[in-house]
């Protein structure tokens, strides 16, 4: 991809070259993870639990207003990305980013705050203004930022900027999700997101009305249900507390909290729902109590009160597991960054094809198209035979074939080989995988099963050249 970004390059116009540069530029960064979703669905409480940080500010009402990008970076600072090219530094108010920016919003086309968090050297987390919101600048700046889905008459050099997406569900909205989804998809065109780019969680989970079941299980079947229903868009969906998380994971919670929940541990719980209006018994600190109440949330105030008992350590212990949110990063892991390279590659080679069309440059379509066929492309390939197959024919055998070709791993782990197997014996599989994959070609009726099989036989033939050229 470096090598035809640069011979790609000289036959573009001025944006295209800039746009160039920015994909060349990307190739070495760690995945760009774009959390997209309504407004307060909990984007950016899910960013702070991913990055394990405070930084990024939440409210109850509309609250994330640019474009932000967390990545991995020293020292540790913020900057404005001003849409005039300037850059300009903006101080961070007690290690979070401020309200105010100093300039008007409009002026922005991104923040970037570098930190050294350890998550943040796998992927680069992209906080976006919720979608459908009530201003619809912020809508549009969205769907620029992370898809690409900008105006290039604007001369949004800015398109396409994430290489995956996290979309964030949320129960009240859950009659919508579909509808978001189908709009999404309209706005972002090739780069959509989809099975093989974006994963979904169902987010505050701890506030699910679960009918007199724990709100976690009741989310998690909701969950579920969402991601059966949108098999073409994500990958899976899972529930998540990012609430619980944040608080969790960005040390919020003190001995001294603790404290204050174990004392409350007998109050039964519909008298601590009426606290505002009878005072709780003797021993209890309300106002103390009354303050953990947002950095908890009414189930984690509630539930957590047993488990005080037994210091911060357990129950901030507690709470990460009740969050989910290792559910979310192994999720994170087994979908999107396991085949970051191709998906930056996939990425890539849309915003030039896209640069290239806009110029009219005939050579560099002509390049971009043999880049395709060339070998180290391939895994573009497998996902965009990926993508397709989970659309038309999710229940198509050749999905975990395919799924298991396109991941970064070793040949052995693609052949599902022991690790020790001999050049031989890979090349060997592979060739016998290649023509089954050949024939089920041959023999499938949709054309997603037909290309299917096509590139998962080219994949096990390339395989079994890397073992014996
Ligand atoms: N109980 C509970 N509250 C949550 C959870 N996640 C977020 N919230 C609350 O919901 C409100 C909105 O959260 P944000 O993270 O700011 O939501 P957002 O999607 O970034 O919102 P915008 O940037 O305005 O689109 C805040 O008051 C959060 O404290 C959760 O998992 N559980
Ligand atoms: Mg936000």
């Amino acid at each position: 991809m470096a090598r035809l970004c640069e011979q790609v390059s000289p036959l573009l116009d001025d944006a295209g070259r800039e746009a160039a540069a920015a994909v060349r530029a990307g190739l070495a960064e760690p995945l760009r993870l774009a959390v997209v979703g309504r407004v307060k669905a909990g984007k950016s409480t899910l960013v702070n639990a991913l990055v394990g940080r405070r930084i990024a500010p939440t409210a109850a009402g509309e609250c994330t207003r640019v474009v932000t990008w967390y990545r991995y970076g020293a020292p540790e600072r913020a900057e404005l990305h001003l849409r005039d090219g300037t850059r300009q530094e903006l101080p961070l108010v007690d290690g979070r980013l401020p309200e105010s920016l100093g300039v008007p919003d409009a002026d922005v086309a991104r923040i970037v705050v570098h930190l050294q968090a350890g998550a943040l050297r796998e992927h680069t987390v992209i906080d976006t203004p919720g979608l459908a919101t009530l201003t619809a600048a912020n809508e549009a700046a969205t769907r620029e930022a992370v898809l690409g889905a900008g105006d290039p008459a604007a001369g949004s050099s800015d398109a396409g900027q994430a290489d995956a997406v996290l979309f964030v569900f949320r129960e009240a909205e859950r009659q919508d999700e579909v509808e978001f989804l189908r709009q999404f998809r309209a706005a972002t065109g090739e780069l959509a997101a989809s099975a093989v780019n974006a994963v979904g969680v169902l987010s505050q989970a701890d506030l699910f009305d679960g009918a007199g079941m724990d709100p976690f299980d009741a989310a998690e079947g909701q969950a579920a249900r969402l991601a059966a229903a949108r098999v073409a868009d994500v990958s899976a969906v899972v529930a998540v507390s990012g609430l619980l998380a944040e608080t969790a994971r960005t040390g919020r919670i003190r001995e001294q909290d603790a404290r204050v929940l174990a004392a409350a541990a007998d109050v039964p719980e519909q008298r601590l729902r009426l606290r505002h209006r009878m005072p709780l018994p003797d021993g209890v600190d309300q106002a103390a109590l009354e303050r953990l109440y947002p950095v908890l949330g009414n189930y984690g105030v509630h539930r957590g009160r047993e488990r005080a008992g037994a210091g911060a350590h357990r129950l901030v212990g507690w709470l990460e597991s009740v969050s989910g949110m290792a559910r979310v990063e192994e999720l994170l892991r087994r979908s999107l960054l396991s085949r970051a390279h191709a998906l930056k590659a996939m990425r890539a080679l849309t915003v030039l094809t896209r640069s290239a069309q806009r110029a009219g440059a005939e050579a560099a379509l002509a390049l971009i198209e043999e880049a395709r066929l060339d070998p180290a492309l391939h895994p573009v390939r497998e996902l965009r035979a990926l993508r397709l197959l989970v659309a038309e024919a999710p229940a198509s055998p050749l999905r975990a074939a395919l799924e298991q070709v396109s991941a970064d791993t070793t040949d052995t782990a693609r052949l599902g080989l022991p690790h020790e197997a001999t050049p031989d014996e890979i090349a060997g599989a592979a060739r016998q995988r290649a023509a089954a994959a050949q024939s089920q070609s041959a023999f499938a009726l949709m054309p997603a099963e037909v290309e299917a099989g096509r590139v998962l036989a080219r994949s096990y033939q390339l395989i079994a050249r890397r073992a014996r050229p």
